[in-house]
């Protein structure tokens, strides 16, 4: 039959072309044994090993899994998907190696093996199996992303976070917890070769456990908004707002920086951001300027050219 493998010949077929290959069959069987043995092995001791500590467990993503209310759905994403993956990666290295080790090539072995192109199964299969994981892996991304960036009509805390080259400005907006609009107007970094002093960069406060819808928007270029330990990280246009929208949920002072080759001193476009309880959060507003930085700074190259 067209495409059969050579297994479901009878045993002991003496036609000169698939003799060797039948031979194969034969011999390797055992082998085949092992290698399953040894790929099934491999798969459970990296589970073991998975289960040993935590940041494996969280995939070497920075931060903690709750930092905010998006990080697990992200941090499970993330792990999952490589899970997904390493299954597929093993399951696929085992077939290429049984392949190489089965079908090597021996002694007193003469001529091409059989020919089998346009096998119609295995064509099928390989088209399939990879259209399945990427509806896969697209429904799920799609999925944490809606939830993720389901907008919060009623937040506790708006801020909106106007970068600029190369500092940032933040904006609290009066609604909710905020009883007032105040601003703080970032200092770029000096970066010197020396420890900088951490407490002179700009420092966006928020209180623990409560919502916040973080506008974003730029005055001049286009900066990234971006907290490793939220594990999101946004673009800034002029122009145009974009938004994140979560609950920062343990208190703790984290690093933040740009994201996006804006100049010469981006890397010294630096802040913090500092989770504390409310309290805190609003001694913290107390001290700031009233009112918001308005469009009034903006300089965007391509709107003064109009
Ligand atoms: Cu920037």
């Amino acid at each position: 039959m067209r495409g059969s493998s050579p297994a479901a010949l009878p045993q002991g077929t003496t036609h000169q072309e698939e003799g060797p290959s039948v031979r194969s069959q034969n011999r390797t069987s055992s082998q085949r044994t092992r290698i399953i043995t040894a790929s099934a092995a491999a798969v459970v001791g990296a589970l073991a090993l998975s289960g040993c500590s935590s940041e494996v467990q969280r995939g070497w993503l920075p931060g903690d899994r709750n930092t905010t209310s998006n990080t697990p759905i992200i941090t499970d994403l993330w792990v999952n998907s490589w899970i997904a993956v390493v299954i597929v990666g093993v399951i696929t290295w085992g077939l290429m190696l049984w392949c190489i080790v089965a079908y090597r090539r021996r002694k007193g072995t003469t001529g091409f093996p059989r020919q089998i192109s346009y096998n119609l199964p295995i064509e099928i299969f390989y088209t399939a199996i990879p259209l399945f994981l990427i509806f896969t892996f697209f429904y799920f991304t799609d999925r944490d992303q809606r939830a993720i960036d389901n907008p919060n009509t009623n937040p506790d805390v708006t801020v909106s976070v106007v970068g600029k080259q190369w500092s940032w400005d933040f904006n609290y907006k009066k609604g909710g917890l905020v009883k007032d609009d105040v601003h703080e107007a970032g200092v770029q970094a000096q970066l010197t070769g020396q420890a900088i002093d951490l407490n002179t960069l700009p420092t966006l406060y928020l209180p623990v456990n409560k919502s916040v819808t973080v506008e974003l928007t730029s005055r001049d270029v286009v900066h990234s908004f971006w907290v490793p330990a939220f594990m999101q990280k946004r673009d800034m246009f002029p122009d145009k707002i974009n938004y994140m929208y979560f609950t920062p949920q343990k208190e703790g002072t984290y690093d933040g920086k740009c994201a996006e080759l804006c100049g010469e001193y981006h890397s010294e476009m630096l802040f913090r951001v500092k989770v504390v309880p409310e309290a805190e959060f609003q001694a913290h507003l107390a001290g700031l300027d009233k009112g918001l930085l308005d469009t009034k700074y903006d300089r965007n190259p391509n709107q003064n050219q109009k």
